[in-house]
Protein backbone atom coordinates (compact mmCIF):
# COMPACT_ATOMS: atom_id res chain seq x y z
CA UNK A 1 0.00 0.00 0.00
CA UNK A 2 1.10 3.28 -0.70
CA UNK A 3 0.61 6.29 2.06
CA UNK A 4 -0.96 9.11 2.17
CA UNK A 5 2.36 11.44 2.07
CA UNK A 6 3.21 10.06 -1.66
CA UNK A 7 2.44 11.89 -4.57
CA UNK A 8 1.02 9.38 -6.74
CA UNK A 9 -1.62 8.50 -3.79
CA UNK A 10 -2.43 11.58 -2.99
CA UNK A 11 -3.71 12.56 -6.77
CA UNK A 12 -4.92 9.43 -7.17
CA UNK A 13 -7.44 9.46 -3.89
CA UNK A 14 -7.96 13.54 -4.41
CA UNK A 15 -11.96 14.32 -5.43
CA UNK A 16 -11.35 15.17 -9.21
CA UNK A 17 -11.16 18.93 -9.67
CA UNK A 18 -14.52 20.48 -10.81
CA UNK A 19 -14.18 21.14 -14.92
CA UNK A 20 -10.75 19.74 -15.19
CA UNK A 21 -11.55 19.68 -18.49
CA UNK A 22 -12.80 23.28 -19.15
CA UNK A 23 -9.50 24.22 -17.10
CA UNK A 24 -7.28 22.57 -19.02
CA UNK A 25 -8.44 23.94 -22.13
CA UNK A 26 -8.38 27.96 -20.99
CA UNK A 27 -5.13 27.05 -19.29
CA UNK A 28 -3.93 25.67 -23.14
CA UNK A 29 -5.51 28.69 -25.38
CA UNK A 30 -3.99 31.20 -22.72
CA UNK A 31 -0.42 29.76 -22.93
CA UNK A 32 -0.68 29.63 -26.74
CA UNK A 33 -1.99 33.03 -27.23
CA UNK A 34 1.03 34.75 -25.02
CA UNK A 35 3.87 32.33 -26.78
CA UNK A 36 2.41 32.64 -30.34
CA UNK A 37 5.07 34.52 -31.84
CA UNK A 38 3.50 37.24 -32.99
CA UNK A 39 2.00 38.19 -29.65
CA UNK A 40 3.90 40.69 -27.34
CA UNK A 41 6.00 37.75 -27.35
CA UNK A 42 8.55 35.91 -26.08
CA UNK A 43 6.21 36.73 -23.37
CA UNK A 44 6.94 35.62 -19.62
CA UNK A 45 4.46 33.92 -17.63
CA UNK A 46 3.82 33.88 -14.14
CA UNK A 47 1.96 31.52 -11.96
CA UNK A 48 1.19 33.69 -9.16
CA UNK A 49 -0.17 31.64 -6.30
CA UNK A 50 -2.02 33.34 -3.72
CA UNK A 51 -3.91 32.45 -0.56
CA UNK A 52 -4.14 29.83 2.09
CA UNK A 53 -5.96 26.29 1.03
CA UNK A 54 -8.32 24.77 3.00
CA UNK A 55 -8.15 20.77 4.68
CA UNK A 56 -11.54 19.70 4.83
CA UNK A 57 -12.69 17.64 7.87
CA UNK A 58 -15.54 15.98 6.35
CA UNK A 59 -16.25 15.04 2.79
CA UNK A 60 -19.73 16.77 2.80
CA UNK A 61 -17.66 19.55 4.86
CA UNK A 62 -19.13 21.05 7.42
CA UNK A 63 -15.73 22.32 9.16
CA UNK A 64 -12.02 22.86 7.74
CA UNK A 65 -8.92 24.00 8.76
CA UNK A 66 -7.62 27.29 6.89
CA UNK A 67 -4.12 28.64 6.41
CA UNK A 68 -3.40 32.13 7.52
CA UNK A 69 -3.22 34.30 4.31
CA UNK A 70 -5.69 37.10 2.91
CA UNK A 71 -4.09 36.80 -0.87
CA UNK A 72 -3.23 40.76 -0.68
CA UNK A 73 0.51 40.06 -1.25
CA UNK A 74 -0.50 37.62 -4.43
CA UNK A 75 -3.18 40.05 -6.08
CA UNK A 76 -0.25 43.39 -5.55
CA UNK A 77 2.52 41.03 -7.25
CA UNK A 78 -0.10 40.15 -10.08
CA UNK A 79 -0.46 43.61 -11.03
CA UNK A 80 2.82 45.04 -10.64
CA UNK A 81 3.55 41.10 -12.87
CA UNK A 82 1.08 42.69 -15.34
CA UNK A 83 2.51 46.28 -15.33
CA UNK A 84 6.21 44.46 -15.96
CA UNK A 85 4.41 42.55 -19.27
CA UNK A 86 4.36 39.22 -17.78
CA UNK A 87 1.42 36.99 -18.68
CA UNK A 88 -0.49 35.88 -15.50
CA UNK A 89 -2.08 32.88 -14.05
CA UNK A 90 -3.26 34.12 -10.82
CA UNK A 91 -3.86 30.42 -8.78
CA UNK A 92 -5.97 31.86 -6.20
CA UNK A 93 -8.46 30.84 -2.89
CA UNK A 94 -12.09 31.42 -3.59
CA UNK A 95 -13.53 34.98 -2.37
CA UNK A 96 -9.57 36.08 -1.33
CA UNK A 97 -8.22 39.72 -2.41
CA UNK A 98 -8.32 40.10 -6.91
CA UNK A 99 -6.08 42.03 -8.46
CA UNK A 100 -6.88 45.77 -8.52
CA UNK A 101 -9.71 45.45 -6.08
CA UNK A 102 -7.34 45.56 -2.76
CA UNK A 103 -8.40 48.92 -2.32
CA UNK A 104 -11.96 48.41 -1.96
CA UNK A 105 -12.66 47.57 1.30
CA UNK A 106 -15.44 44.83 1.42
CA UNK A 107 -16.57 45.47 4.71
CA UNK A 108 -17.98 48.80 3.81
CA UNK A 109 -18.23 48.57 0.07
CA UNK A 110 -22.08 50.46 -0.13
CA UNK A 111 -19.40 53.69 1.00
CA UNK A 112 -18.49 53.97 -2.59
CA UNK A 113 -21.65 54.42 -3.71
CA UNK A 114 -24.33 57.84 -4.20
CA UNK A 115 -28.14 57.17 -4.97
CA UNK A 116 -28.85 60.91 -6.38
CA UNK A 117 -32.06 62.68 -6.47
CA UNK A 118 -33.71 60.70 -9.40
CA UNK A 119 -32.40 57.22 -7.67
CA UNK A 120 -29.79 56.45 -9.63
CA UNK A 121 -26.32 54.74 -8.11
CA UNK A 122 -23.17 56.49 -8.79
CA UNK A 123 -20.13 55.78 -7.45
CA UNK A 124 -19.45 58.44 -5.30
CA UNK A 125 -17.52 61.16 -5.84
CA UNK A 126 -14.69 61.25 -3.63
CA UNK A 127 -13.97 57.39 -4.72
CA UNK A 128 -14.53 57.97 -8.05
CA UNK A 129 -10.89 58.41 -9.81
CA UNK A 130 -9.38 54.95 -7.64
CA UNK A 131 -12.65 52.55 -8.88
CA UNK A 132 -12.08 54.36 -12.40
CA UNK A 133 -8.49 53.59 -12.19
CA UNK A 134 -9.26 49.76 -11.15
CA UNK A 135 -11.65 48.96 -13.89
CA UNK A 136 -9.66 50.45 -15.91
CA UNK A 137 -7.01 48.42 -15.67
CA UNK A 138 -8.89 45.03 -14.55
CA UNK A 139 -10.46 45.86 -18.00
CA UNK A 140 -7.27 46.08 -20.35
CA UNK A 141 -5.57 42.76 -18.50
CA UNK A 142 -8.71 40.84 -18.85
CA UNK A 143 -9.87 42.08 -22.29
CA UNK A 144 -6.20 41.83 -23.29
CA UNK A 145 -5.79 38.21 -22.65
CA UNK A 146 -2.71 38.49 -19.78
CA UNK A 147 -4.64 37.65 -17.14
CA UNK A 148 -6.19 34.31 -16.22
CA UNK A 149 -8.22 33.54 -12.91
CA UNK A 150 -7.94 30.15 -11.36
CA UNK A 151 -9.93 29.59 -8.31
CA UNK A 152 -9.40 27.31 -5.40
CA UNK A 153 -10.32 26.68 -1.69
CA UNK A 154 -9.07 23.01 -1.03
CA UNK A 155 -5.50 21.54 -0.82
CA UNK A 156 -6.71 18.92 -2.77
CA UNK A 157 -8.16 21.63 -5.64
CA UNK A 158 -4.99 23.46 -5.12
CA UNK A 159 -2.67 20.86 -5.94
CA UNK A 160 -4.30 19.62 -8.80
CA UNK A 161 -4.54 23.33 -10.30
CA UNK A 162 -0.71 23.60 -9.26
CA UNK A 163 -0.01 20.43 -11.46
CA UNK A 164 -1.90 21.53 -14.69
CA UNK A 165 -0.15 24.99 -14.51
CA UNK A 166 3.04 23.61 -13.88
CA UNK A 167 2.35 20.53 -16.52
CA UNK A 168 1.16 23.62 -19.05
CA UNK A 169 3.55 26.19 -18.83
CA UNK A 170 6.62 23.66 -19.31
CA UNK A 171 5.94 24.40 -22.65
CA UNK A 172 7.45 27.81 -22.32
CA UNK A 173 10.71 26.44 -21.05
CA UNK A 174 12.65 29.37 -18.66
CA UNK A 175 10.13 32.31 -19.85
CA UNK A 176 7.70 30.35 -16.92
CA UNK A 177 8.03 31.71 -13.45
CA UNK A 178 6.36 30.57 -10.24
CA UNK A 179 5.72 32.47 -7.57
CA UNK A 180 4.60 30.66 -5.15
CA UNK A 181 2.61 32.72 -2.26
CA UNK A 182 0.23 30.80 -1.49
CA UNK A 183 -0.14 29.51 2.43
CA UNK A 184 -0.03 26.01 1.30
CA UNK A 185 -0.92 22.78 4.21
CA UNK A 186 1.43 20.92 5.54
CA UNK A 187 -1.09 18.24 6.99
CA UNK A 188 -4.09 17.19 5.88
CA UNK A 189 -6.93 14.05 6.09
CA UNK A 190 -6.69 11.80 2.91
CA UNK A 191 -9.80 11.86 1.13
CA UNK A 192 -10.46 8.45 1.15
CA UNK A 193 -9.75 8.19 5.28
CA UNK A 194 -12.17 11.66 5.96
CA UNK A 195 -15.96 10.80 7.38
CA UNK A 196 -18.01 10.96 4.99
CA UNK A 197 -20.49 13.24 6.70
CA UNK A 198 -20.54 15.59 9.58
CA UNK A 199 -18.71 14.64 12.38
CA UNK A 200 -21.02 13.60 15.76
CA UNK A 201 -20.15 15.77 18.71
CA UNK A 202 -22.19 12.75 20.66
CA UNK A 203 -19.15 10.74 20.53
CA UNK A 204 -16.95 12.94 23.28
CA UNK A 205 -13.44 14.93 22.33
CA UNK A 206 -12.28 14.27 18.90
CA UNK A 207 -9.03 12.43 17.60
CA UNK A 208 -7.40 12.76 14.84
CA UNK A 209 -4.73 11.81 12.73
CA UNK A 210 -3.42 14.23 10.11
CA UNK A 211 -1.09 13.07 7.10
CA UNK A 212 1.55 14.95 5.68
CA UNK A 213 0.94 16.81 2.45
CA UNK A 214 3.47 15.44 0.01
CA UNK A 215 6.14 18.02 -0.79
CA UNK A 216 5.13 18.69 -4.27
CA UNK A 217 7.69 21.35 -4.77
CA UNK A 218 10.40 18.24 -6.02
CA UNK A 219 7.73 17.35 -8.66
CA UNK A 220 7.85 21.12 -9.52
CA UNK A 221 11.11 21.25 -10.34
CA UNK A 222 11.85 18.11 -11.99
CA UNK A 223 9.42 16.51 -13.26
CA UNK A 224 6.06 19.22 -14.48
CA UNK A 225 8.66 22.16 -15.45
CA UNK A 226 12.08 21.74 -15.12
CA UNK A 227 13.16 24.75 -16.80
CA UNK A 228 10.68 27.17 -14.99
CA UNK A 229 12.40 30.12 -12.74
CA UNK A 230 10.68 28.69 -9.34
CA UNK A 231 10.03 31.18 -6.37
CA UNK A 232 8.85 29.77 -3.04
CA UNK A 233 7.62 31.86 0.24
CA UNK A 234 8.91 30.48 3.62
CA UNK A 235 6.59 31.95 6.37
CA UNK A 236 7.69 31.28 10.17
CA UNK A 237 7.00 32.92 13.10
CA UNK A 238 9.98 32.57 14.99
CA UNK A 239 12.92 34.97 13.78
CA UNK A 240 15.54 32.76 15.15
CA UNK A 241 14.98 30.13 12.71
CA UNK A 242 13.82 32.49 9.43
CA UNK A 243 16.63 32.18 7.19
CA UNK A 244 18.31 28.98 8.32
CA UNK A 245 14.81 27.33 7.02
CA UNK A 246 14.35 29.54 4.02
CA UNK A 247 18.29 28.03 2.83
CA UNK A 248 17.07 24.78 3.53
CA UNK A 249 13.81 25.23 1.17
CA UNK A 250 16.56 26.68 -1.40
CA UNK A 251 18.62 23.40 -1.44
CA UNK A 252 16.48 21.03 -0.89
CA UNK A 253 14.07 21.79 -3.72
CA UNK A 254 16.53 23.50 -5.82
CA UNK A 255 14.48 26.53 -5.55
CA UNK A 256 15.86 29.61 -7.83
CA UNK A 257 14.50 31.84 -5.17
CA UNK A 258 13.28 31.58 -1.88
CA UNK A 259 11.53 35.08 -0.28
CA UNK A 260 11.59 34.79 3.40
CA UNK A 261 8.97 36.52 5.74
CA UNK A 262 8.06 36.66 9.40
CA UNK A 263 4.18 36.62 10.31
CA UNK A 264 4.77 40.02 12.43
CA UNK A 265 6.56 41.70 10.00
CA UNK A 266 5.87 40.38 6.37
CA UNK A 267 4.02 43.46 5.11
CA UNK A 268 7.32 45.93 6.18
CA UNK A 269 9.79 43.56 5.25
CA UNK A 270 10.95 40.07 3.63
CA UNK A 271 14.65 38.35 2.72
CA UNK A 272 14.98 37.44 -0.53
CA UNK A 273 17.54 34.38 -0.82
CA UNK A 274 19.80 33.31 -3.52
CA UNK A 275 22.21 30.59 -4.09
CA UNK A 276 24.76 33.63 -3.84
CA UNK A 277 23.16 35.98 -1.35
CA UNK A 278 20.74 37.17 0.67
CA UNK A 279 19.17 40.59 0.48
CA UNK A 280 16.30 42.21 2.82
CA UNK A 281 14.15 44.57 0.89
CA UNK A 282 12.33 47.23 3.17
CA UNK A 283 8.89 49.39 2.38
CA UNK A 284 10.66 52.93 2.71
CA UNK A 285 7.17 55.02 2.84
CA UNK A 286 3.46 53.76 4.57
CA UNK A 287 1.87 54.20 0.67
CA UNK A 288 4.22 52.16 -1.19
CA UNK A 289 3.13 48.31 -1.95
CA UNK A 290 6.46 46.11 -0.80
CA UNK A 291 5.46 44.17 -3.71
CA UNK A 292 6.49 46.68 -6.32
CA UNK A 293 10.12 46.06 -5.34
CA UNK A 294 9.70 42.42 -4.95
CA UNK A 295 8.53 41.78 -8.37
CA UNK A 296 11.13 44.61 -9.65
CA UNK A 297 13.84 42.50 -8.24
CA UNK A 298 12.84 38.77 -8.43
CA UNK A 299 11.92 39.86 -12.86
CA UNK A 300 15.23 41.24 -12.88
CA UNK A 301 16.59 37.36 -11.86
CA UNK A 302 14.63 35.88 -14.25
CA UNK A 303 16.11 37.98 -16.86
CA UNK A 304 19.08 36.61 -15.73
CA UNK A 305 18.43 32.78 -15.39
CA UNK A 306 16.90 33.16 -19.35
CA UNK A 307 19.70 34.62 -20.09
CA UNK A 308 21.95 32.22 -18.97
CA UNK A 309 19.62 29.49 -20.37
CA UNK A 310 19.32 30.44 -23.70
CA UNK A 311 23.26 31.20 -23.71
CA UNK A 312 22.40 35.04 -24.89
CA UNK A 313 19.77 37.70 -24.41
CA UNK A 314 18.04 38.02 -27.43
CA UNK A 315 14.90 35.64 -26.21
CA UNK A 316 14.71 37.26 -23.02
C1 LIG B 1 3.82 33.78 2.38
O1 LIG B 1 4.74 33.69 3.15
C2 LIG B 1 3.15 35.12 2.06
O2 LIG B 1 4.07 36.16 2.03
C3 LIG B 1 1.98 35.47 3.05
C4 LIG B 1 1.24 36.69 2.48
C5 LIG B 1 1.01 34.30 3.18
C6 LIG B 1 2.55 35.81 4.43
P1 LIG B 1 -1.16 37.76 2.62
O3 LIG B 1 -1.74 36.78 1.63
O4 LIG B 1 0.14 37.06 3.27
O5 LIG B 1 -0.72 39.05 1.97
O6 LIG B 1 -2.10 37.99 3.79
N1 LIG B 1 3.37 32.69 1.73
C7 LIG B 1 3.88 31.34 1.88
C8 LIG B 1 3.36 30.67 3.10
C9 LIG B 1 3.65 29.18 3.16
O7 LIG B 1 2.75 28.45 3.47
N2 LIG B 1 4.86 28.72 2.86
C10 LIG B 1 5.23 27.33 3.08
C11 LIG B 1 6.18 27.30 4.26
O8 LIG B 1 6.52 28.36 4.82
C12 LIG B 1 5.94 26.80 1.87
S1 LIG B 1 4.82 26.54 0.54
O9 LIG B 1 6.59 26.20 4.67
Amino acid sequence: MVAAEDPESFFATAPPLRDADAVSARLRDFIARNSHPSAASGRRIVCVTSGGTTVPLEQRCVRYIDNFSSGHRGAASTEYFLKAGYAVIFVHRRGSCQPYCRFLPDDSFLKFFDVDAESKVQVAESHATMVKKAIGDYCKAMEGGSLLKLAFSTIFEYLQLLKMVATSISSVGPRGMFYLAAAVSDFYVPWDRMAKHKIQSAGGPLDMRLSQVPKMLSLLRNQWAPLAFCISFKLETDSGILVQKADMALNKYNMNIVVANLLATYKQEVVIVTEKERSTIRKINRDEDLEEQMVEILSQNHSKYICGITNGCNQS
